[in-house]
């Protein structure tokens, strides 16, 4: 099947190569490569190797085409408008397909619909993969080796992402560690790598009608995951998500069930570190928020205190595994960040804004005639008489109705450009994480912080995380949605057993980090924030930290957990904050909200749900009711 020229081969069998050498890639890649090109019969192949000539030749491209252009405004910025009809993650037809439909998802009770991972059997599957027949036709096909986590650390995973999409090369290139590399490495190693193919699913002669030079196939859209093979496929839909195949496919879902399989954690968490200024002492915490909560934010947070200085190591996937003694080390598997842009701006988040100023690819936001990005919440620092173009190519006037960027318009940037990004994110060892924080937007009930009473207490914490819906995904309106562990989108297998692998840390010599809850939304009767949130969120974490060096005299019982005493959280300088509402904790609220949870838990993991579990819902209830 390989047509060898000298040394280079130049064509593997009818489909030439257009840039690489096939030769040179380890023959697992080969053979994988193969089999889809048999399939998808793309008209050439490119193998990437991650240098600065390749991006300059694909970025030309594209502007040619017409699909990107540059923000001349900054230095290598680039605009994308996609199809409307492909603007968000589609957790409607994304799924993982094992054998068995229970290693997936859990056993949800009879009548329910299951909200925690969508199963999909191998047959069903094998449907959508007949998609795939020449779908690739007329089309290059990019085969991008990267890594997952700095190449050659042991804490990283190698993939390899066929695409048909150059603007999926591009964002890769970003978001993942894309080069020659990892070939030696793979070579080196156990050869072992994740199997990502992505097509946005229009061969040519394209038979639907292109909008915004964005090729993609809403009907056909299939994000199918295949733990047992170490195997992503993605069809139809070039967003995010969906086809940056490194970030929610690979390090969410499938290296969730690699993380089970060897024992450690892949979790949709930021990393930051905070150095205590006066000791000098570095604390590191990893949080987990649902989608499109802040988290972008809290990972970058400018300190309205000078106590702390703040560095980011990652603002949305954390990989985590304790090390010989115990102590958990995290690294950030990404190389960018995928922020949303809307309400982002010098006052929420400087350090993100400084991030994106330049080699920034930027999608469905709203451009100024400056050659400028916009969108909600740049109204202060955009001339208030240019011209702006909505994202959808349409004028658009100030105070109009309706939004000039998408609600789920993003920024990809390189995280080495953030201003705080921290010496060690790329550090092989990754960094010692001392907590994990759930959160979410809890308008009401929730207090801004508590700590959980043990690991168990912790994990039961987790599981009960909500957060009102976010746009990240295709739901409309705001109903306040059970996000477990902020990974129900995310999770690679059944939920009462991901459950079961946390609780199973819980062993020597394992140190594990101690779990808090936080909630920077609650709003008064007025339907105003009570917490200022953002810079000032440092109070909290700055008790957090405290408590980690374990002082007691800051805490006080309660029935879902510890609360900060009245007092030991920082609020000099903050005016009026009203302390006994924002950590009220209503009777009424929590009595229905645990009978809530335990129903919850009850239908959509039933009896995969961990006894542990149940029986701390349990004593929960009885401590609220004795309350
Ligand atoms: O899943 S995406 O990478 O598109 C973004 C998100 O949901 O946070
Ligand atoms: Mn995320």
């Amino acid at each position: 099947f390989y047509e060898v020229h000298e040394v280079v081969v130049r064509k593997l069998g009818h489909v030439p190569i257009a840039k690489g050498d096939f030769h040179y890639l380890p023959k697992k890649v080969q053979r994988y490569v193969a089999k889809w090109v048999q399939i998808c019969k793309p008209r050439a192949i490119y193998i990437c190797d991650g240098s600065q000539d390749e991006a300059t030749e694909v970025i030309h491209k594209l502007e040619e085409r017409g699909m990107l252009h540059k923000l001349k405004k900054y230095q290598d910025n680039y605009i994308v408008r996609t199809d409307p009809a492909d603007v968000a993650r589609v957790e409607s037809k994304t799924w993982m397909c094992t054998e068995q439909k229970y290693d997936t998802v859990p056993h949800v009770q009879p009548g329910v619909v299951g909200i925690l991972g969508k199963w999909i059997s191998p047959d069903e599957a094998a449907e959508h993969l007949e998609n795939y027949d020449g779908c690739m036709a007329g089309r290059m096909l990019y085969v991008i080796p990267f890594s997952m986590g700095p190449i050659g650390s042991p804490l990283s995973k190698i993939g390899v992402e066929l695409t048909d999409s150059n603007y999926v090369l591009l964002c890769m290139r970003v978001m993942a560690r894309v080069s020659n590399d990892v070939w030696h490495f793979l070579r080196e190693g156990d050869g072992e790598f994740v199997r990502c193919l992505h097509s946005m699913g229009c061969p040519r002669p394209v038979q639907r009608k292109t909008i915004n030079h964005w090729p993609c196939n809403p009907e056909k859209v299939f994000i199918g995951h295949f733990p047992d093979k170490r195997e992503i496929c993605s069809f139809g839909s070039g967003y995010g998500g969906n086809s940056i195949l490194g970030k929610k496919c690979f390090a969410l879902r499938i290296a969730g069930c690699i993380a089970r399989d060897e024992g450690w954690l892949a979790e949709h968490m930021l990393i930051m570190g905070l150095t205590n200024e006066k000791t000098g002492k570095e604390t590191f915490l990893a949080a987990a928020f649902p989608s499109a909560c802040g988290k972008t934010n809290m990972a970058m947070l400018t300190p309205s205190i000078p106590d702390y200085t703040v560095r980011c190591v990652g603002d949305d996937i954390a990989w985590m595994r304790f090390d010989k003694d115990g102590v958990l080390h995290g690294i950030n598997p990404e190389a960018g960040f995928f922020g949303v842009c809307p309400g982002t701006n010098m006052k929420t988040n400087p350090n993100a804004m400084l991030t994106c100023m330049k080699n920034s690819i930027f999608t469905n936001v709203a451009e100024t005639a400056d050659g400028g990005f916009f969108w909600e919440g740049l109204e202060d620092e955009t001339d208030p008489h240019v011209t702006i173009t909505d994202w959808l190519g349409n004028n658009w006037r100030r105070g109009q109705p309706g939004k000039a960027a998408h609600p789920n318009s993003r920024f990809t940037c390189p995280a080495g450009q953030c201003p705080i990004i921290h010496p060690k994110w790329e550090d092989k060892k990754g960094v010692p994480i001392s907590a994990f924080i759930f959160g979410g937007r809890r308008p009401t009930g929730v207090p801004l912080v508590y700590e959980a009473f043990s690991w168990r207490h912790g994990v039961m914490i987790g599981a009960t995380v909500k957060s009102e819906a976010t746009a990240a995904a295709e739901f409309a309106g705001k109903s306040i949605m059970h996000d477990p562990m902020a990974m129900r989108p995310f999770l690679g297998y059944n939920f009462g057993k991901y459950l079961d692998h946390w609780l199973s840390l819980e062993k020597p010599p394992h140190k594990l980090p101690k779990i808090f809850h936080v909630n920077w939304f609650r709003v008064d009767e007025e339907g105003q924030f009570m917490w200022p949130g953002f810079g000032d969120n440092v109070r909290v974490l700055d008790w957090i930290i405290r408590r980690c060096e374990g002082d007691d005299s800051i805490a006080i019982k309660s029935p879902i957990g510890y609360l900060p005493k009245k007092g030991s959280i920082n609020m000099d300088g903050l005016g009026k904050i009203n302390w006994e509402e924002l950590f009220s904790l209503p009777k009424h609220y929590w009595t229905s909200d645990i009978e809530e949870n335990i129903r919850f838990l009850d239908l959509q993991v039933g009896e995969d749900l961990p006894q542990a579990i149940r029986d701390e819902l349990a004593v929960q209830k009885k401590r609220i009711e004795e309350e």
